[in-house]
């Protein structure tokens, strides 16, 4: 085994400490920490600004937020959804009591695809859950029309598309202006982290005061509950995070791009590695890096992980398994795997190779090295101790 530090599919950005510290000192001067502060405040401005959407809502984190999106528009019934996802996305309708109908995936961007949602649609459909799956926007002008065909709601799980834009009308705009509701995770392992958080952006003051009363336990002011409300807001401590963190994301999505060309580069002709190809007029965020390792593949995709990791390199099968195949899912008859081949496949397929910053041009190249090695091999040469 290598001794040398191990590499990580993430390692989150952080301002330095001196950076910080202001903020911090303000807080501590004002004791003012949490229920909608100063920086709650000023962070919603920012974000408004910086992502190009109207109205937003800071949350704890973004399975709390997805949870509370569902109630905002009081969906009920089904749903209808992927199991290429986190199992969050699920877990927010079954905490809601509605029923998640699994739908496959496109084969091209492991997104929901839109030609399997209409013959999903019974009586008891309320919305549409995709998700924008490793920041790849989904087909939002095809859901949209089903969704205006049926009646029903959309809510985006963005968990991964900070600051995703697309051209639309020769103008760049935020992925997130689609759908009724989009739900964004400002975890960690983000492109953009506040340790912990997540947001709502929504598209009306109407529906953000809602969502601001529900993430509030339903107080709309000292002895008044509208709604079985929840606890779901952002400490100030997260918020004046964010602020800082918000000076340098351009820069730290810059540096994920170059890091994504270089792997792209060095695994473009490695036999049985596909890549995803980028939808045109996308301004991507490299939020993750997931290549599909197929039956030309020598080591196969699980020997790859494994051989990876005595490497030291700790690559992850997102999404593997599907949520259709977890205990509390599996029973349900859009789980049945014959209907979800296309994501089975994925499933079986995907490995997310590191992206990060602070990741180093020659760990990028080792990586790629030792991909390359198991395309062509059934096991892979022992690391030599660095
Ligand atoms: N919807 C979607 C589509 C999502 O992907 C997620 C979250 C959600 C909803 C829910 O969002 P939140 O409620 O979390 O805001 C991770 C994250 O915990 C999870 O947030 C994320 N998706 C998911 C895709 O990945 P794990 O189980 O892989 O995390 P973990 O702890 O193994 O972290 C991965 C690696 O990152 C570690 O090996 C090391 C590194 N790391 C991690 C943390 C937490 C660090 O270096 N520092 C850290 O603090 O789930």
């Amino acid at each position: 085994m290598t001794s040398r530090k191990p590499i990580y599919v993430t390692q989150p950005e952080l301002p330095s400490l001196e950076e910080f510290m202001p903020y911090l000192q303000k807080i501590w001067d004002a004791r003012v920490l949490t229920n909608g502060g100063p920086f709650h405040a000023m962070f919603e401005a920012a974000l408004c600004e910086y992502l190009g959407v109207k109205h937003i809502s800071l949350f704890t984190n973004a399975t709390i937020a997805l949870v509370t999106a569902l109630q905002a528009l009081r969906i009920g019934g089904e749903v209808i959804t992927t199991p290429y996802s986190f199992v969050a996305t699920a877990h927010s309708r079954m905490w809601n009591g509605v029923k998640p109908v699994f739908v496959d995936v496109d084969p091209e961007t492991l997104n929901m695809d839109p030609a399997r949602i209409e013959a999903a649609i019974t009586p008891q459909t309320t919305a549409i859950m995709p998700i924008h799956c490793y920041g790849t926007p989904c087909d939002v002008e095809a859901i949209q029309r089903i969704a205006d065909d049926y009646n029903l709601k959309v809510i985006y799980d963005a968990a991964h598309a900070f600051g995703v834009r697309r051209e639309e009308g020769g103008e760049l705009r935020s992925v997130l202006n689609h759908g009724d509701l989009s739900v964004l995770s400002f975890h960690a392992t983000k492109v953009f982290n506040t340790f912990e958080g997540g947001a709502i952006i929504c598209p009306d003051a109407k529906t953000k005061q809602r969502i601001d009363h529900l993430k509030n336990f339903g107080f709309v002011n000292e002895t008044t509950v509208v709604a079985t409300g929840i606890n779901g807001k952002m400490s100030e401590f997260n918020a004046a995070l964010g602020l800082v963190q918000l000076k340098h994301i351009d820069e730290a999505i810059a540096r994920r791009g170059a890091i994504e060309s270089r792997y792209r580069e060095l695994l473009r002709d490695v036999p049985g590695v596909r890549m995803l190809e980028r939808p045109a007029g996308v301004t991507p965020n490299h939020s993750y890096f997931p290549i599909l390792v197929g039956p030309a593949f020598a080591l196969g995709r699980d020997g790859l992980y494994h051989g990876l990791r005595e490497h030291g390199v700790m690559a992850r099968r997102y999404f593997y398994p599907l949520i259709s195949d977890f205990p509390m899912y599996r029973g349900l008859p859009s789980a049945d795997a014959a209907r979800l081949p296309v994501a089975r496949a994925a499933s079986e397929q995907v490995l997310c190779l590191p992206i990060y910053p602070a990741l180093a041009n020659e760990d990028v190249e080792r990586i790629a090295a030792i991909v390359a090695a198991g395309a062509v091999a059934s096991s892979l040469p022992m690391p030599l101790a660095a």
